[in-house]
């Protein structure tokens, strides 16, 4: 059989499991992701290789009504994402009954006519899953229907066969080796920022961002970061702080941890929580803290 090759957008409200998804269908975790809705900030690839086949996955920030710049760039980066696509994998939690927003994507895809299959993921949280795809059904036409879990993994490489069918006969796209396109400075910054999610609720986990400083490798065995941690207010400086410094010590030794693991050798982790009052609403402080917008 011919080779296929493609790019497959996974798209979907926040928090219905986008990420997780991309991580278990690659078998390697590339993408960070959290119980707090708007995890996702950037476009990040992911690639799959199969025998049959190359899927280019592109895990995009969850879709909804924006509230600050960085909202908005969040979103058009995902709607960007839609058009450029082979195929659009709309993901929805068919654990819980559709909210406007899965049923407003699903109108959107319509009204593209774009090629599009619909994933209902967190299947492992339910006993019956007749009938719970219907309401997005009524809405667009998908060529093919999945009910998976990203936890679990149930049905996960049926989906990916499927796919794989559904694209088109071409060269692969990356290299064989190649698994994300991230650089490894935003890696590590999502990683960190991965860990402050976990920790921290409210509007902490939304005021976040983090930036390398510094990254040396010391010797073969061990590499230096520092990093920068930007809230927006000193109120939450002093809870990512923490009492006597435990929170940060926390958030830096699991992120620790986690880096160490991908990248084999000891990592050194230097972190710093400055303040830097309303950045998701400055255009200068987005671009440098990696949020550009997306061009035309
Ligand atoms: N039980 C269960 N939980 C899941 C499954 N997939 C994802 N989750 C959980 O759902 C939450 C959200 O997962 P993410 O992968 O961050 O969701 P997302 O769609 O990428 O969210 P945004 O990046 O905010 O748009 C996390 O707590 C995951 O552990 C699943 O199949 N089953
Ligand atoms: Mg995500």
């Amino acid at each position: 059989m011919a080779f296929k090759s493609g790019y497959v957008a996974l798209i979907g409200r926040p928090n219905v499991g986008k990420s997780t998804l991309l991580n278990a269908v690659l078998g390697r975790k590339v993408a960070i992701a959290s119980a707090k809705p708007q995890t996702t900030r950037n476009r990040i690839r992911g690639v799959l290789h199969d025998p049959a086949g190359q899927i280019v996955f592109v895990d995009t920030p969850g879709i909804h009504q924006p509230r600050t710049k960085l909202d908005e760039r969040m979103v058009s980066a995902a709607e960007r994402a839609l058009r450029e696509v082979d195929l659009i994998a709309h993901v929805v939690d068919v654990s819980k009954p559709p909210r406007d927003e899965d049923l407003a994507i699903a109108k959107m895809i319509a009204h593209l006519r774009h090629p599009a299959v619909l994933v209902g993921n967190k299947s492992d949280l339910v006993d019956r899953t007749e009938g719970r795809l219907d309401p997005y059904r009524a809405q667009a036409e998908y060529l093919e229907e999945f009910v998976v879990s990203a936890e679990t993994e149930q049905g996960l490489e049926p989906m990916v066969q499927k796919l794989l069918s559904l694209l088109p006969e071409g060269a692969p796209y990356f290299p064989e080796d190649t698994v994300t396109d991230q650089t490894e400075d935003f890696y590590i910054t999502e990683v960190i920022r991965e860990k402050i999610l976990e920790q921290t609720r409210d509007e902490v986990p939304h005021s976040v961002a983090i930036t390398i400083e510094e990254r040396v490798q010391r010797s073969e065995t061990l590499m230096y970061v520092r990093a920068a941690i930007y809230v927006e207010r000193d109120t939450q400086k002093a809870i990512v702080i923490g009492n006597q410094g435990q929170m940060l010590k926390r958030i830096g030794l699991l992120a620790r941890k986690d880096l160490e693991e991908y990248y084999g050798k000891k990592v050194y982790l230097d972190l710093w929580v400055k303040v830097r009052g309303h950045w998701r609403d400055q255009d200068a402080w987005l671009k440098r803290l990696g949020y550009a917008q997306p061009e035309a």
